[in-house]
């Protein structure tokens, strides 16, 4: 048993959580300032997206240097007093770690591409071209290539993402070893762990244009954690596009020593057509998503493995414009997703905003977007021919400034994230939607994450108990956890129609979005009750 079998996760994106400083960037002093805000929800530990030093053409996860924080977020010093203050709260500070490439201003890059004879050349991908064009067909996530011609030595490097990504060259076991001590330098300023930026691309064959699930990944991971987090006590989540449960439980079988869990996002791609670019949306499927839902849960057995599970991150649109209603039933529906996940088996992450229900922040122009995904995307599609009120809706829908824009504090300017101006616009609906008036309202989405958290904190069956799923028709999700003889009945309403659903006799309701509790479903009901 682990301490992170237990815990709740909440994701910052500093950029946007709280500026101190007035310079419309969030950073770790604004965050230092709202530790309280979080013990309140009681969370666990926070999920830090990138503050390294970065030229930050991907918002951190490019990053230059490891072991510097970029200016705009603060000091080394601001980390170790955020570190400090999150443990008085019983709070640790888990680091996103992206290391499948670097920025392009990292030392490494720099030394790498100064010279074919460099003896750090061989810690990138660099490849000759092939009858003057790219080594081969690999594209960018950031569409385009993946190489990029070096003019001054000839030869073609390897970006995954943009160009100013480039992929380290996890082969090089030289490379290996650098980040696993620059990894032991950060478990031994004090963090509870790490969250792994596409772990499963580290063992790329580019030649054989292999991306993820490479041959060799599984040994990488065995050999970083006997290298570093093994000797200690920490949680660590791989960023998995790629995996399937039995591809999860090689991740996390606690006897394979390589992760704790992974995130996997068969869940959160149900509404795109397989094989395409993202923005190729298709209605949700509720059966699907419900069937998705229950086999993770079925097969991924916590003898052999470990969920983790979420809704939302920072690429992610919100979950209550995606799958919910961001009207009329904002908040019933950001409450029903919240329920129906965080009595699953597994660790629940919260992407911040999410637990007030923050909503998507639609644009109408290219230039209110910031995101080098949604931007790249555009100027690739126009120049072929697509409608530019095409792709603004397409971004409005799946880009991922939806989920960048400021933490919404309260109802004062700039909704209490800055006093300059952000360096992303709000989302103007701060006016109702904020930390201070849910936590005014107790029937609010805060109260229902807060409520959630307890439930699991306090009972053992959120943590450890069997999951056994029931057939309900369409519209309803419904599931039955199992302990010591303790059962609990998880109800939930997917739709914005009243749903029927026959319930076992119930002995206590623990939680509910709404009530009374019929056989009738309000839409978007959902609860939790206790079996008699
Ligand atoms: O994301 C991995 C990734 O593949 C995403 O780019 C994803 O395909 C896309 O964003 C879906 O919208 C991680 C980070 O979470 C992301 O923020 C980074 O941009 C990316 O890696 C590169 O480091
Ligand atoms: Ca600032």
């Amino acid at each position: 048993m682990s301490w992170w079998q237990n815990a709740v996760v909440y994701q910052i994106y500093p950029k946007s959580f709280q500026d101190s400083n007035g310079d419309g960037i969030g950073d770790l002093p604004g965050i230092i300032s709202r530790l309280d805000e979080l013990q309140q929800l009681g969370i666990d530990a926070i999920w830090l997206s990138p503050v390294y030093q970065s030229p930050g053409f991907d918002n951190g996860y490019d990053i230059a240097d490891y072991e510097a924080i970029d200016p705009q977020f603060g000091t080394m010093g601001d980390v170790d007093t955020l570190i400090a203050a999150a443990k008085k709260r019983n709070i640790r500070i888990i680091m996103d770690l992206v290391v499948n490439h670097t920025s392009d201003q990292h030392a490494w890059f720099k030394q790498s591409r100064s010279s074919r004879n460099d003896p750090k050349r061989d810690w990138y991908v660099w490849r000759d071209p092939v009858d003057g064009h790219e080594p081969n067909d690999m594209t960018s996530t950031f569409s385009g290539s993946a190489w990029t011609l070096d003019e001054q030595t000839g030869q073609y490097y390897l970006h995954l993402f943009s160009p100013q990504q480039p992929d380290l060259n996890w082969e090089n076991p030289d490379v290996r070893h650098a980040v696993y001590a620059m990894m032991n330098r950060w478990i031994d300023r004090g963090i509870g762990g790490f969250r792994l930026d596409v772990i499963d691309l580290i063992g790329k064959i580019p030649d054989q244009e292999i991306r993820e699930n490479g041959p060799h990944l599984h040994e990488y991971l065995q050999e970083m954690n006997a290298a570093t987090f093994g000797r200690a006590d920490l949680m660590t989540v791989g960023e998995t596009w790629g995996a399937t449960p039995e591809i999860a439980k090689q991740y996390s079988d606690p006897e394979r020593h390589e992760l704790s869990m992974v995130f996997q996002f068969e869940t959160m791609q149900l509404d795109q057509k397989p094989g395409e670019p993202k923005w190729h949306t298709i209605p949700l499927d509720l059966d699907l998503l419900k069937q998705t839902l229950i086999k993770w849960q079925t097969e991924l057995d916590y003898q052999h493995g470990w969920n983790s599970l979420f809704w939302n991150n920072h690429d992610l649109p919100r979950i209550v414009s995606r799958w919910g209603n961001d009207g009329q039933y904002r908040e019933r529906s950001a409450s029903m997703f919240a329920i129906l996940l965080h009595l699953m088996r597994g660790t629940p992450y919260i992407y911040q905003g999410e637990e007030i229900g923050m909503t998507n922040r639609p644009v109408t122009s290219i230039d209110e977007v910031n995101d080098i995904e949604s931007r790249n995307w555009y100027a690739e599609q126009l120049v072929q021919g697509q409608s530019a009120e095409t792709l603004i809706q397409q971004i409005n829908t799946m880009g991922r400034d939806n989920a960048r824009t400021p933490m919404q504090w309260d109802a004062t300017p700039h909704a209490g994230f800055t006093t300059g101006t952000p360096w992303l616009a709000e989302n103007a609906n701060y006016d109702h939607i904020n930390v201070k008036q849910a936590l005014a309202d107790p029937n609010s989405v805060w109260h229902v994450y807060q409520r959630l958290i307890q439930l699991r904190h306090q009972n053992p069956i959120v943590v450890h108990g069997d999951f056994e799923p029931l057939t309900t028709d369409s519209g309803v999700m419904a599931y039955v956890r199992s302990f010591e003889g303790e059962r609990w009945l998880v109800v939930a309403n997917l739709t914005d129609q009243p749903q029927h659903f026959n319930q076992p006799n119930i002995s206590e309701i623990l939680l509910a979005n709404v009530e009374p509790i019929t056989t009738q479903l309000q839409p978007y009901q959902a609860y939790v009750a206790k079996l008699a």
